[in-house]
């Protein structure tokens, strides 16, 4: 399977995560990377290769002109401090609602952001900018029938982000930007296997009838992001009927996910979709710090497994997963699976 690797991906390396009112050490972080590449290195059958250089039109499609500012200007900001503490930019002011009046630093800093888990540092434009362009070089190779199904290996991930704000460890929307491509090309399914409801993907394609957006994850009562995800939430205007939620409950294992896996396939083979991205994260584990969820390594060929039975030509795009020691099995697993 050809593997579309971040090239930019160490340049954004956040120095903690606000939870609680106190600073924590980030779960997502540049070694998430490393161990899903030297497992897929060391499984064999895979090819490495790097995007063209990014460039913003990559993200214009889906995310605001004014969004993709202010990531640029203030990683710039945060690159051009000396002051350690001004070098990375934390929200601590959220508007009640999107106020087009709010235009000061420190107003901005909570305008395109919903959480403390999604520092601004020196390196987050750049990194996050080569993700969006190596899912959008998948997309592509896709798009032209030259693979059947590729791997987009980036941190950090994308799942959260909307149009206009980052979110939950993620800056720009990269299974977002790869079906945005491939719908010029036909109808396209996003299946988010992440046990984070992929909440980014769903607001940006909610009133689209061309992109259906299917997640199972931790019921949103008592799992992050908390205030989306829930199954009445189907769509809007002519996209009502084109997004699909499963929650489940906190602890759910192979008994509990199989059937929820089994009716999100249905889903989105009853939209029959000419493409299909598949936002892959491997939070779900067993052994995940922050998942609550308890599928074993072996799950994920089954996950990989019910992919590639829908039969799609495919971009498979890296989300969460933060346990180092199984991280990379759990995605060899799937990838593997999926290219069988
Ligand atoms: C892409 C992705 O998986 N984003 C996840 C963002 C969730 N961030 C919430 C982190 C909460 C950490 N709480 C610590 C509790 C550990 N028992
Ligand atoms: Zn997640």
């Amino acid at each position: 399977m050809r593997v579309i690797l971040n090239p930019k991906h160490a340049e954004h390396v956040p120095p903690g995560e606000m939870e609680g009112g106190a600073v924590i050490p980030s779960y997502e972080a540049p070694g998430r990377f490393e161990v899903i590449r030297a497992a897929l290195e060391a499984a064999g059958g895979f090819r490495f290769e790097e995007p063209p250089k990014p460039s913003e039109e990559c993200v214009t499609a889906i995310h605001h002109a004014a969004y993709i500012a202010y990531l640029r200007e203030a990683s710039a900001e945060a690159k051009r401090a000396r002051d350690p503490a001004a070098k990375q930019l934390w929200p601590t002011v959220f508007p009640f609602g999107p106020n087009p009046r709010a235009t000061g630093t420190r107003a901005l800093r909570g305008q395109f952001c919903f959480d403390t888990y999604t520092p601004i540092l020196p390196g987050t434009f750049a990194s996050a900018l080569g993700g969006a362009s190596a899912a959008a070089r998948a997309a592509d190779l896709i798009a032209d029938g030259a693979e059947r199904n590729v791997y987009v290996l980036t941190r950090p991930p994308g799942h959260h982000a909307e149009h206009d704000r980052c979110g939950g460890y993620c800056y720009f929307n990269n299974a977002a930007v790869a079906a945005e491509r491939l719908a010029k090309c036909g109808p396209v399914a996003v299946l988010d296997l992440d046990v984070h409801h992929g909440n980014g993907t769903q607001h940006i394609f909610y009133s689209r009838a061309d992109v259906l957006t299917v997640s199972v994850h931790g019921d949103p009562a008592g799992l992050y992001p908390f205030f989306s995800g829930f199954a009445d939430e189907t769509g809007t205007g002519a996209g009502l009927g084109a997004n699909a939620n499963f929650p489940l409950l906190p602890g759910t294992g192979v008994k509990e996910y199989r059937p929820a896996l089994a009716a999100a396939v249905e889903a989105v083979r009853r939209f029959k979709p000419a493409f299909l991205v598949f936002a892959f994260g491997a939070d779900a584990h067993e052994s995940d710090p922050i998942g609550g969820f308890t599928l074993p390594t072996k799950f994920f060929a089954e996950m990989g497994t019910a992919v590639r039975e829908i039969g799609l030509p495919t971009v498979i795009v890296q989300e969460g997963g933060y346990n180092l020691t199984t991280l990379g099995a759990c995605v060899t697993e799937g990838l593997k699976a999926i290219d069988a």
